[in-house]
């Protein structure tokens, strides 16, 4: 028996800390317009190893399909999880106070060869979302009918955009 045992969802959301928190909620904001279903948990790779190591060796056995961690500074959450599962990892650097970010991204981004994490923009945790659902939508053909959705609308926003930018300006 693990610690983790229980529900199954689909995406697990990972954070270094409780202070990558603003963030990540724009993560879960994208994953629950999408209904996709998500577990949040703060697992340092630095402060919490064994944890890290057990999440996500059990990952898999629990139904997870999809992984997201976040993470700031040395950022090596993402690649510890990596190391011990056969998932997808979406890594998502946090700008951190003293290097704005570049610390977390080169951390994340730059992994050796064979354990690979697809990493978004700092801070970019819509697209960590996204990525997760499209990721998903391999599976669900009702997801990837949303995402389809959710393009034309994005479409429709900047068309109405330029329509109201080029009134301003009267031509
Ligand atoms: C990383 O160190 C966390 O992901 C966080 O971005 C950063 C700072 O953590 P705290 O000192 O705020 O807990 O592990």
């Amino acid at each position: 028996m693990n610690s983790f045992e229980g529900v199954a969802p689909k995406v697990a959301v990972i954070m270094g800390s409780d202070s990558d928190l603003p963030v990540v909620r724009k993560v879960a904001e994208i994953l629950e317009k999408f209904h996709v279903d998500f577990e949040v948990s703060v697992i340092s790779a630095h402060r919490t190893p064994d944890r890290a190591a057990e999440y996500s060796k059990t990952a898999e056995d629990r139904g997870f399909e999809v992984i997201i961690a976040a993470a700031g500074k040395a950022a090596h959450l993402p690649g510890v999880l990596a190391a011990f599962t056969a998932l997808p990892v979406i890594g998502l650097p946090v700008k951190s106070s003293t290097l704005d970010g570049l610390d977390s991204l080169l951390s994340i981004v730059q992994m050796p060869p064979g354990i690979p994490v697809a990493t978004v923009a700092v801070d970019g945790a819509q697209n960590a979302g996204l990525l997760a659902v499209q990721i998903l939508a391999v599976k669900y053909p009702h997801l990837r009918e949303a995402l389809k959705t959710y393009k034309a609308e994005m479409e429709r926003a900047v068309i109405e955009k330029d329509e109201s930018v080029k009134k301003e300006f009267g031509r």
